[in-house]
């Protein structure tokens, strides 16, 4: 296989995204997750963190508890390393998200190569970084706004808990957002709007949303979305609007997952230069 035919790559992802075993028989929503991570420790202001270099491959950055549970998505992404050693992790997990996104019935998502693996564990970006899901619209607006984006892009991107599940034993949450959660789609916006919201203590006394029946589940900061006017007016407009959703989520998604990322020599200097202010 020649080296850059990420299109070959793109087709061993599909493959290793059903996993009967697993979940809901589907790798693809950790696979989104793992791309959101490795990316959203992104610091502006400093430009230390994200996807480029791929730090997550050190304890210190995986043994984050906000990443409990990404090795399955790394270890379901072994065998694609294997067969194309040519690719970096920092590429492979930020592609693995847009094309789990894609076969999960999502926008297609922009994604150019060119992150590399160059980092040492003293490059780890502070544990910390990534959302609390404890908390409420302060906290989501000052990790997102450390990123870069505003109220909008949150909104659209917070759109993935159309995906996949919390695990109590990853991070003491339970439950699906939404009933299908392996298909791509603005019925978490819909619900978050249209459902009657209990606050109750799960399976391990941690509080959370969950509707009348116990099934479905919503977090203290999804709560927030449409608790806070700013960011219940995008609620509104994606619950509405399928079309808009999808598309500011492919538009967001891919700013994501490009944070940080300066390709070339001038990219080498560059995240030495940020880095040693970490
Ligand atoms: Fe998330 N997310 N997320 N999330 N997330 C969890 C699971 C997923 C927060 C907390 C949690 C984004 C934003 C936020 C996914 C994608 C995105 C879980 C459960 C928590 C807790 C983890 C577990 O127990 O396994 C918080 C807080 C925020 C923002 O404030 C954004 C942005 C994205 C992507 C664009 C996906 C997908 C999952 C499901 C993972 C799985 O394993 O099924």
């Amino acid at each position: 296989m020649a080296a850059g035919d990420y299109n070959a790559v793109r087709d061993a992802i599909r493959k290793i995204i059903p996993q009967a075993s697993y979940d809901d028989g589907s790798a693809g929503p950790v696979l989104v997750r793992l791309a959101w991570h490795a990316s959203g420790t992104y610091d502006k202001a400093s430009g230390t963190g994200g996807s480029n270099g791929a730090t997550m491959r050190f304890k210190l950055e995986a043994g984050d508890e906000a990443n409990n549970g990404l090795e399955y998505a790394r270890k379901y992404l072994d065998p694609v390393k294997k067969q194309f050693p040519w690719i970096s992790y920092a590429d492979l997990w930020t592609l693995a998200g847009v094309v789990a996104i894609e076969y999960m019935g999502g926008p297609k998502v922009d994604w150019k190569p060119g992150r590399v693996d160059d980092a040492d564990v003293q490059y780890v970006p502070p544990n910390g970084r990534l959302p609390d899901a404890t908390k409420g619209e302060d906290h989501i607006r000052s990790v997102f706004y450390r990123m870069g984006f505003n109220d909008q892009e949150i909104v659209a991107l917070s759109g993935a808990h159309n995906l996949g599940r919390c695990h109590a034993e990853r991070s003491g949450f339970e439950g699906p957002w939404v009933p299908m959660p392996t298909r791509f789609s603005n019925t978490y916006f819909k619900l978050l709007l249209r459902s009657q919201w209990i606050k109750r203590k799960n399976s391990v006394g941690v509080e959370q949303y969950t509707d009348e029946d116990n099934e479905l589940m919503m977090l203290p900061t999804d709560m927030a979305l449409v608790k806070d006017p700013k960011f219940r007016a995008w609620v509104e407009k994606y619950s509405d609007d399928k079309d808009a959703f999808y598309r500011d989520f492919a538009a967001a998604f891919g700013k994501l997952l490009e944070l940080g990322v300066v390709r070339g020599p001038e990219g080498k200097a560059m995240r030495q230069y940020a880095r040693a202010k970490l």
